[in-house]
């Protein structure tokens, strides 16, 4: 049976969310206006050889300018809901002290549109746009960047809490921790592997203190979020060498994050396999406590999984040389492990569509955190679209993308996983970090000379979804039976 012949019969439970995601320094552009200042995004993305031709967010999809349009946008996809970060550089602009009128302005008037339009907000207060001049004193691998963090938290809350009902922290800390810091394909671009450790712990927590702040100052129905790339890890075989793989990879990008954050604890054998890195000393007293303060939802951004094995043995070391070894966003686990690329077609990033993987990663976060609702909060791919003369984009492999992984969604659901919500990344074509341009995955097409936007195939496709699932209006808000406050 065909994924779409299956998907066109699912119904998914009432209350149900359907959402696009987007991230500020991918779509804003205006890096100038309001008073912002640089982020560390718009440093490496500056520097030469960074991007991926040069790119650079300064206009991006004009998201500042045109966010009406795209509120527009919005209503005809008919979602329920609406992803959105808020850059940090644009309502704080150095990182310390308040906030700027202007800046806070235009994420009131995005968010008051989006309630007019009946759309749910969901907020992100960090999608990697630290200001430069936090970074410039260190940045998270500093532990002042946490509290820095909260205080922004608080001044967004203070601003906006009245009318956004969901809030996210961080998205992904570990792209932030590990490509930022490790392997230094982020920004900022820095290439150290105990840095990177460090910068986890405090991005971790950053979040638990801002957890903290939101919870002093947003009314009690706020449901507070933490975005995770979460890895559906799996190995070669299943031997002993492949399953240490599989371990070690797990720890550095699923348990780093939800072990701390669901029970207060670092994995000892994630430390234990570090301490040639560090002793982990900038874990301080109390630091767990904040980092486990309960959050109502756990957002999943899911892409593809990810195929380990154990490494073949490691170059011999000439006595008094160095191996030499590339920068890893993977610490301690060179020589150790090896990613293999995984099977069956891939999209426009080489990725594999594997939508099996979010399936296993689903149940899996179900059987360890049962009472924990979850929501998706990314999946989408990157391809080549393909314009005919009339104008029209078609993306039939994108479709099929989204089909195949809304179907195991539903799977997931079927066998009783708590899953609240689905977000598409990504509304716009747009910045694709690394990549800049020459990566598309929007479900809109965006002419970036022009700054046209035009529905893709896959745009309508998603429309005749929701509306076709979509709970019946009025349908109870979904109860939060596990949160202990
Ligand atoms: C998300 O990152 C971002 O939140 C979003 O801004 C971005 O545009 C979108 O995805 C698309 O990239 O290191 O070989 O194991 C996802 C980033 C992609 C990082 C998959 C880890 C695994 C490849 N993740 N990647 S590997």
């Amino acid at each position: 049976v065909d994924d779409q012949a299956i998907v066109s019969t699912l119904r998914f439970p009432p209350g149900f969310r359907w959402g696009t995601a987007t991230a500020a320094y991918q779509i804003e552009g205006a890096t100038r206006e309001d008073g912002r200042t640089p982020s560390i995004w718009d440093t490496f993305s500056g520097t030469p050889g960074r991007v991926l031709n040069g790119d650079t967010g300064d206009i991006a999809a004009d998201h500042r300018n045109r966010m009406p349009e795209d509120v527009a946008l919005l209503r005809e996809l008919g979602v329920t809901d609406y992803r959105f970060s808020v850059s940090w550089p644009r309502v704080q602009p150095t990182g310390r002290g308040p906030a700027v009128q202007r800046g806070l302005d235009f994420y009131r008037q995005l968010t008051d549109r989006l309630l007019e339009a009946g759309i749910r907000p969901v907020l992100t207060l960090y999608h990697w746009d630290l200001p430069q001049e936090l970074e410039d004193a260190g940045g998270w691998p500093e532990r002042d960047t946490a509290a820095r963090f909260a205080d922004y938290a608080t001044l967004v809350a203070e601003a906006l809490g009245d009318r956004v009902p969901m809030w996210t922290t961080l998205n992904e800390p570990w792209c932030s921790a590990f490509l930022g810091y490790g392997s230094g394909e982020h920004a900022p671009g820095r290439t150290d592997p105990a840095a990177a450790l460090r910068a986890a712990h405090h991005l971790n927590l950053g979040h638990g203190l801002a957890v903290g702040a939101l919870r002093d100052l947003l009314p009690d129905s706020a449901d507070l979020s933490l975005v995770l790339n979460l890895a559906a890890v799996r190995g070669r075989s299943d031997s002993a060498a492949d399953r240490d793989a599989v371990r070690r990879i797990e720890a550095l990008a699923n348990r780093i994050f939800l072990d701390p954050v669901f029970h207060a604890h670092y994995p000892r054998d994630l430390m234990e396999d570090t301490a040639a890195l560090t002793d982990w000393s900038f874990v301080r007293d109390g630091d767990l406590a904040q980092i486990s303060r309960p959050i109502d939802v756990l957002g999943i951004n899911y892409y593809s999984p990810t195929v380990v094995a154990a490494a073949a043995a490691s170059p011999v070391a000439v006595p008094g040389r160095p191996v030499p070894q590339a920068p890893s966003a993977w610490p301690g686990t060179e020589g150790l492990v090896r990613f293999l690329p995984g099977e069956g077609p891939r999209t426009a990033m080489g990725w594999p569509v594997d939508a099996e993987g979010l399936v296993e990663l689903l149940r899996r976060l179900h059987r360890e955190l049962p009472r924990l609702p979850l929501m998706i909060t990314e999946n989408g791919a990157a391809y080549h679209d393909y314009a005919d003369p009339s104008g029209a984009v078609h993306d039939p492999e994108r479709i099929a993308y989204l089909e195949s992984h809304l179907a195991a969604v539903h799977e997931a659901v079927r066998s009783g996983v708590d899953v609240r919500g689905y977000f598409l990344w990504s509304l716009l074509d747009n910045f694709e970090w690394a990549y800049g341009y020459s990566k598309r995955f929007g479900i809109v097409h965006v002419d970036f000379a022009s700054q046209r936007r035009t529905l893709k195939d896959s745009a309508r496709w998603y429309a005749a979804l929701i509306a076709d699932n979509r709970a019946a209006p009025g349908a109870p808000a979904p109860r939060h039976p596990h949160r202990r406050r």
